[in-house]
């Protein structure tokens, strides 16, 4: 769920009016903005739009300041107004010398692009432009500056609702109205298309506005979301404090590096293809024993003491409470993720946001208080920041399609949080064939946080959501390559899930037309790892099971076999309505 403490402003009063209106210059269009209500200039001397008419990104690009409630009766500090930046950059209509789209250089259509990190800043909008589109983007409410101490007001401590409202949502419905409003005021014509294309935080965000108004959207391209924001960022910090409480810190990078090296070279094969990529890592159990200094096949470079093996093992692991529940999903072997860290308030302020207080140093707490702190985050932060919900209804009844993809070696948000979102959305629809017509998901192998790794990358995702949005071309696979120098080296299906990628036996393992998808990745055994401890109860025993896995048929010694796990969630709807209210209400 994703709760909302401060109601929203009013209605873009242009989104219902404009198009009387006749097309306007850019010039025009800046006298327009200036007088609506709540919008004021970024700054004196930046004005609401420019017209750029040479270059390789020729446009008319709105920036403006939206701000319609403050203080603390809104939940902001004592005095503090909304602030929330935008940026609407539109190809040249006719008016402003544009040609060869529907209007102008105008393709028609809306491209909203999400941010990263805590976001603070308004990002780029010429990579849409430049292809026809509108082009979008937000700082999200607040500026770099600020992070990460905007969501506590620290006089009082509490939590700066406005602030979080505005990050969390606020800010990306004005994004994409604004967007919507302004398209239609410079060209006088409505968009025909509203997409959204975000990764990382921009993933959640894409999910977020799917959520919450799923009814406005055609398209979503999701990349590796960080919906389930306070886990993450609690869960982040696990290999820091694993390495500071029992290893001394001394797993450095270039250790765990090395550590990471031998898992994949010991699963390598498991996939059928030994390429350096693990096509499902959750399915490697390399223990870092193997790389204790003096071992048969260690390191001869950056070999590990007893307790870094044992630091790295329980890294791979992941977080677990004191009794031993696995509280959230780990950094998987072969993903490099950080093992030290200088960050007092945690990562991206999850343990002050928790503590509502922006002195925190969470570096000299305990390990066995790790599932208190994050307990202490699911119950303060997460009801407004985390979205765990899949009741995706709306997006799918406008028609709407999303393309979620993820890197299987993402060493900032792990995959399995994709795949647990994605099995969740199998199980509140009714099973996978209720979902592939309108929402697939994709893992990269090998392929880090949004992009990079050594894993083929994907191509033209945007274009893929674009194709089935507007042609009904459902993609039965993504093609992936890696190159060098431009000549391409390697090419692969990417399969939408739980299928994966399956050499056929012969030909050139290289090349993309010797492989097919098919099969089902998921095993009693992956199911079994996604046992996660109970939302806001992590320092419990009690696992999480309103989902498809019965913890007593995950122990050691039971024999029932996957689809007695699986349920009644891959095969079919069987979901009792009680139930399904309930898990979309966590
Ligand atoms: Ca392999």
């Amino acid at each position: 769920m994703q709760r909302r403490l401060v109601q929203s402003g009013l209605a873009i009063s242009a989104l219902a009016s404009s198009s009387v209106f006749a097309a306007m210059s850019c010039a025009d269009l800046g006298t327009y903005l200036a007088a609506q209500p709540n919008v004021l200039q970024v700054s004196p001397t930046t004005a609401l739009t420019t017209l750029t008419t040479t270059g390789t990104s020729p446009r008319c690009e709105a920036n403006f300041v939206y701000s319609s409630r403050g203080d603390t009766s809104a939940g902001y500090a004592a005095g503090q107004n909304q602030r929330i930046v935008l940026r609407v950059g539109l190809p040249r209509n006719s008016i402003d010398g544009g040609s060869g789209g529907v209007q102008g250089a105008w393709n028609g259509k809306v491209q909203n692009l999400g941010g990263g990190g805590l976001v603070g800043a308004v990002g780029g909008v010429t990579a849409a432009t430049n292809a026809g589109y509108v082009g979008s983007s937000t700082d999200s409410g607040h500026t770099g500056a600020e992070n990460p101490n905007f969501a506590v007001v620290q006089a009082t401590h509490t939590l700066n609702y406005g602030k979080l409202d505005d990050f969390l949502v606020e800010s990306l419905r004005q994004q994409y109205q604004w967007a919507l409003s302004l398209a239609n005021t410079y060209y006088s014509m409505a968009a025909t298309r509203n997409y959204w294309n975000g990764c990382s935080t921009g993933g959640r965000q894409g999910l977020s506005l799917a959520l919450n108004f799923g009814q406005d959207f055609d398209g979503f391209l999701v990349g590796a979301p960080a919906n389930y924001n306070t886990r993450l960022q609690v869960m982040t910090l696990w290999p820091w404090w694993v390495n500071k409480d029992i290893a001394g810190n001394s797993v450095t990078s270039a250790k765990f590096s090395a550590a990471n090296a031998s898992a994949i070279a010991a699963c390598d094969a498991i996939d059928g293809v030994v390429d350096g990529i693990l096509g499902d890592p959750r399915k490697c159990t390399f223990d870092a024993n193997a790389n204790v200094c003096g071992q048969p096949g260690a390191p001869a470079t950056n070999c590990l003491t007893p307790a870094e093996a044992k630091a790295v093992n329980m890294m791979w692991d992941g977080a677990r409470n004191d009794k031993g529940t696995r509280i959230w999903f780990p950094f998987e072997r072969g993903a490099n993720a950080a093992v030290t860290s200088t960050a007092a308030c945690g990562n991206l302020g999850s343990q002050c946001w928790a503590h509502r207080d922006t002195t925190l140093d969470w570096h000299g707490l305990p390990l066995s208080q790790f599932d208190d702190e994050t307990e202490l985050a699911t119950n303060i932060v997460a009801p407004f920041s985390d979205i765990m919900s899949t009741a995706l209804q709306a997006a799918h009844e406008r028609g709407a399609k999303i393309l979620m993809y993820h890197g299987g070696a993402d060493p900032l948000i792990p995959h399995r949080q994709s795949i647990h979102f994605y099995n969740e959305a199998m199980e509140t629809f009714g099973g996978v064939d209720n979902l592939t017509p309108w929402f697939r998901f994709f893992v990269a192998p090998g392929m880090g946080h949004c992009s990079g790794g050594v894993g083929p990358q994907p191509q033209n995702l945007f274009g893929v959501l674009v194709d089935w949005v507007e042609n009904g071309n459902a993609p039965a696979s993504i093609l992936s390559t890696n190159a060098s120098g431009g000549v391409v080296t390697r090419s692969r299906p990417l399969c939408p899930w739980p299928q994966t990628a399956i050499y056929n036996g012969s030909g050139d393992p290289n090349k993309v037309e010797n492989f097919h998808c098919g099969g089902n990745v998921e095993t009693k055994e992956t199911e079994c790892l996604a046992l996660v401890a109970k939302f806001q109860k992590e320092t419990s025993n009690a696992y999480d099971t309103h989902a498809r896995r019965n913890p007593a048929t995950c122990n050691d010694n039971s024999n029932v076999p996957l689809d007695k796990l699986l349920g009644s969630a891959v095969v079919a709807p069987q979901i009792p309505a009680d139930d399904l209210i309930q898990s979309n209400q966590e």
